[in-house]
């Protein structure tokens, strides 16, 4: 792994950049991807930026009609690719032109074996790659602006629950409101983050808590949701992760878990914790993520995955354990 220092003085001493995130893109990456893209551009670099998928619709920060949406037809040409707030694997249907480019930087928190690239800064105890990108602009003498404030705070917003989660800290809060400070709205940015959903997602969520299910005296709890579910509220299956949220808020529960059939056979598991290590869990069934907040994709059918999910994971709460083959 490179030092941050490293990372600043590469992207110093190069030119014509290509900045992606993952797939199913949340606001830590797309502020990762703009605060980066913009200060880059203030250093003159020749930069652009690519997703995969498409944006959340309701979002309205500057900067984000400069994204452009690429497919399996992507290819970097000459350009560095630089990876923000995930492994080069999980850029969805752009990874193969990424894991192609002639130079690759990878900047990412998520808690994993090792990066991928010729230049990794993995940093799992950040808040936020919105953070990351923060140090790495001032290391590079990028003075912020309200369009790279904007992108970095809603970043933060984002991956700390707009500062609910174990991950928040003294300094992001610091940082968040140095960022603050250049005239933004707070509250805009977290309703339109957390609070602007559309009807058939508050009925769908209705029906999923509706469903609630519970094991080991509640310490345990999740929701599942069909793909027939999805269709019945006109919902899209993809944009519901924060679903788990939901079942998070269960006073006794220590590991919250949705399930979502996005497509017939293919299953979404989102998992949360207040205390246990969920990416643990998360890795055995080919996941990752962070301590608290992981998830993976399963290929079976929905209830079965919910069967096979439930009972590791209440050997897990009851025992510490995952299986014999260890984690
Ligand atoms: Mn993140």
């Amino acid at each position: 792994m490179n030092s941050l220092e490293q990372i600043a003085q590469f992207l110093h001493d190069h030119d014509d950049f290509i900045i992606v995130g993952h797939e199913g893109p949340d606001p830590d990456s797309l502020g990762s991807m703009l605060g980066l893209y913009f200060g880059l551009t203030k250093l003159g670099k020749r930069c652009r930026t690519v997703s995969a998928d498409p944006l959340p619709p309701y979002l309205s920060w500057p900067g984000l009609d400069q994204i452009e949406f690429r497919g399996e037809e992507f290819s970097p040409g000459e350009s560095t690719v630089i990876v923000v707030d995930c492994e080069p694997q999980r850029t969805g249907a752009i990874s193969s032109g990424v894991l192609q480019a002639k130079r690759l930087v990878n900047i990412d928190h998520h808690q994993r074996g090792r990066g991928v690239g010729d230049l990794v800064y993995v940093a799992p105890e950040e808040a936020a790659t919105s953070v990351i990108i923060y140090r790495l602009l001032s290391k590079l003498g990028i003075s912020l602006d309200k369009e790279i404030a904007t992108a970095l705070y809603a970043g933060i917003v984002g991956d700390t629950g707009s500062f609910r989660h174990a991950n928040t800290n003294s300094e992001v809060l610091r940082i968040a409101g140095e960022l603050m400070d250049f005239g933004l709205e707070p509250a805009r940015i977290a309703r339109e983050i957390f609070a602007m959903q559309p009807l058939g997602f508050l009925r769908l969520l209705g029906f999923a808590l509706s469903n609630l299910q519970t094991a080991q005296d509640g310490k345990l709890v999740w929701m599942s949701v069909s793909y027939g579910d999805f269709l019945r509220y006109g919902v899209d299956p993809e944009a519901t992760d924060h679903l788990v949220t939901y079942a998070r808020m269960l006073d006794s529960a220590e590991i919250a878990m949705v399930f979502r059939e996005v497509s017939p056979g293919l299953v979404r598991l989102g998992l949360r914790a207040n205390n246990v290590d969920v990416a643990a869990l998360a890795r055995h069934f080919g996941g990752g993520g962070h301590r608290l907040a992981s998830g993976a994709t399963l290929h079976g059918d929905l209830e079965e995955l919910v069967s096979t999910v439930t009972s590791t994971a209440e050997r897990y709460i009851l025992t510490g354990e995952i299986d014999g083959r260890g984690n």
